[in-house]
């Protein structure tokens, strides 16, 4: 049997290569059909007269511009073995009508989506995109939070796509100055759970929030207070019932439930802070430039003691030979329920000392359903995209996983490659680089209100388990430099490696050389055990995503 993808050149404009290779990976799982490991491509221009056929590995399918040429061919279809047939897809001609909104509640089988006032059905375009599923949704109810969501097709020639699926307009009787009512659209993030009003809230839905001053100074985060960084909405499971499948590259399969997982296996703690790639994205933003993405200050970094089974331990009892490794199984692939998904090098989970776990428990307690309840990965040491919440799947592949979070979100480029960095080309950021930051600064004054001397406070952290070593900080702008003193060493952390952040402070003269206290700075920079530092300024690592931004954090002293 073979799996056949076949779309038109105007709808594949949308779907960047990373879409398809998850589409046809979940068509696939459906239908449970072996990997295949190359794809028949077979283009339908109109100015092809020999209509040529070629054949592309999975690999090179991750590459944008292999798709790319399938769209300036015209329409191609995708094969998984040599059959293929000649009908490839075309968009239906329908009439446009009214509709009342109860009619379009009530699509079950095809979906009616709302945009403005507008229904769409896209019954063939979900059949041909990945992310269809969660589009579903939304069936009978808005499109637009998905279409926020998946930022990726958020451009002028997919509205126009989208336009092709029109089948009607919601009819006068039900709308209110001309719009939906609010309260008539169906929220998907109307499951969401309650939140502690002191995280910071950058945004609400999704729900992304940082961790507070009076959380970053504690060494353990509180899981009220540590941030929250979801792309999606929070899935609400059954966690008695919920699996996780492991999947290899041989294509076999085997499920556990939560409650497997914890009697199959030794349970392990690690003690590890995660942070996220944006973290500090806004210093970079007005240090050398404007940035995409959340605008983080410095709480996207929280620290917890985990509790779940190490994934190497699954994966061997799944049926990977950990001794003598199969040469296609270089990277493991995490799904989540929503539409999330990432993944790490292999060697990094089957590292002994690499602690990657799939955590149920958060600091004592059953993980909170904004942290992945109720089993997520956690990967100490490497970037906190790549801990995946709400785990459903996991599966052994030759390749790094075709999600955007992993093909485009969490990457750096060179400074100056700001309007069409390749995506292709940039590594995936996997182990963090150090940091530091300064979460607290308290002055004391002297008799005319001058600030004599300070006492601040910040946390410093390096990827890879590598310790910090040493914490400078400097308040003429980086001529002298002081030790602060390394905080948390008394600090009960389980884990192989330093997965931590270690607090520093700080307490000092203000130097007297003739400024005006009111221009006192403090600047902070961190050395890890490798003795690598942070960069002075953010011009030398800007990059257009605002990833990384690891420049010496500063402080005005008043
Ligand atoms: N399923 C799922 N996993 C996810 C995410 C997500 O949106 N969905 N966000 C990732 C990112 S970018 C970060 S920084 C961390 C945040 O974890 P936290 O919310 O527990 O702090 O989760 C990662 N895992
Ligand atoms: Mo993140």
């Amino acid at each position: 049997m073979s799996l056949k993808y076949t779309i038109s050149g105007r709808l594949l404009a949308c779907l960047d290569s990373s879409c398809w290779i998850a589409h046809a990976q979940h068509a696939r799982h459906a239908r449970r059909l072996p990997l295949p490991t190359h794809l028949q491509i077979r283009s339908y221009s109109h100015h092809a007269h020999n209509n040529p056929k070629t054949s592309i590995s999975w690999a090179a399918l991750a590459s944008r511009s292999a798709i790319a040429v399938g769209v300036a061919a015209g329409s191609l279809q995708l094969l998984t073995d040599d059959s293929y047939d000649n009908s490839h897809g075309k968009v239906k001609a329908t009439k446009i009508r009214t509709f009342r909104l109860a009619e379009v509640k009530q699509h079950d089988r095809t979906p009616g989506l709302l945009g403005g006032t507008s229904v769409y059905d896209i019954t063939d375009w979900i059949e041909a995109h990945p992310g269809g599923e969660v589009i579903l949704a939304a069936s009978g109810g808005s499109l637009e939070p998905y279409w926020d969501i998946f930022t990726i097709h958020k451009r002028p020639d997919v509205y126009e796509i989208l336009e092709q699926y029109k089948i009607g307009e919601i009819d006068d009787a039900d709308l209110k100055d001309g719009r939906v009512p609010h309260d008539a659209i169906v929220d998907p993030f109307q499951h969401d759970p309650g939140r502690d009003a002191r995280l910071v809230t950058l945004t609400p839905r999704p729900r992304n929030a940082e961790t507070p001053e009076l959380g970053l100074r504690e060494f353990i985060t509180r899981n009220e207070l540590f941030y929250v960084r979801n792309h999606f909405w929070v899935p609400a499971v059954d966690g008695e019932q919920h699996k996780v499948t492991i999947e290899l590259t041989d294509g076999s399969e085997r499920k556990y439930t939560v409650k497997e997982l914890k009697e199959r296996f030794q349970t392990h703690k690690v003690t590890a802070t995660l942070q996220c790639a944006g973290n500090r994205r806004k210093s970079m933003t007005e240090g050398a430039g404007p940035t995409n993405g959340l605008q983080w200050r410095a709480g996207a970094i929280s620290t917890a003691e985990w509790e779940g089974v190490r994934l190497v331990d699954v994966l061997a009892d799944a049926g990977l030979n950990i001794e003598e490794l199969p040469t296609d199984a270089q990277h493991v692939h995490f799904s989540a329920m929503e539409a999330y998904g990432a993944s790490i090098p292999i060697r990094k989970a089957l590292d002994p000392w690499g602690d990657v776990l799939l955590a149920f428990d958060m600091n004592g307690a059953e993980l909170p359903r904004d942290h992945g309840y109720p089993v997520r990965v956690i990967v100490p040491g490497t970037v906190a995209a790549r801990s995946v919440k709400w785990l459903s799947h996991i599966s052994i592949s030759p390749d790094e996983s075709p999600t955007q979070w992993q093909q485009r979100d969490y990457k750096s480029f060179c400074p100056s490659d700001i309007k069409n960095p390749n995506w292709q080309s940039a590594r995936s950021i996997q182990e963090m680089p150090v940091t530091s930051a300064i979460t607290h600064v308290e002055p004391t004054r002297g008799e005319r209100g001058e600030v004599e001397s300070i006492c601040a406070e910040g946390y410093a952290y390096s990827g890879g388990g590598r310790e910090i070593i040493r914490v400078d900080v400097s308040m003429d702008g980086g001529r002298t430099w002081h030790e602060a003193e390394l905080l948390d060493a008394e600090a009960k952390v389980s884990g192989s490696k330093a997965w931590c952040w270690r607090h520093w402070r700080y307490k000092g003269q203000v130097p007297d050389d003739g400024k005006t206290v009111s221009e006192a700075v403090l600047v902070v920079k961190a050395t890890d055990e490798a003795y690598n530092t942070q960069p002075q300024t953010y011009e030398s690592i800007f990059n257009a995503r605002g990833n990384l931004a690891t420049a010496w954090d500063r402080a005005k002293v008043s």
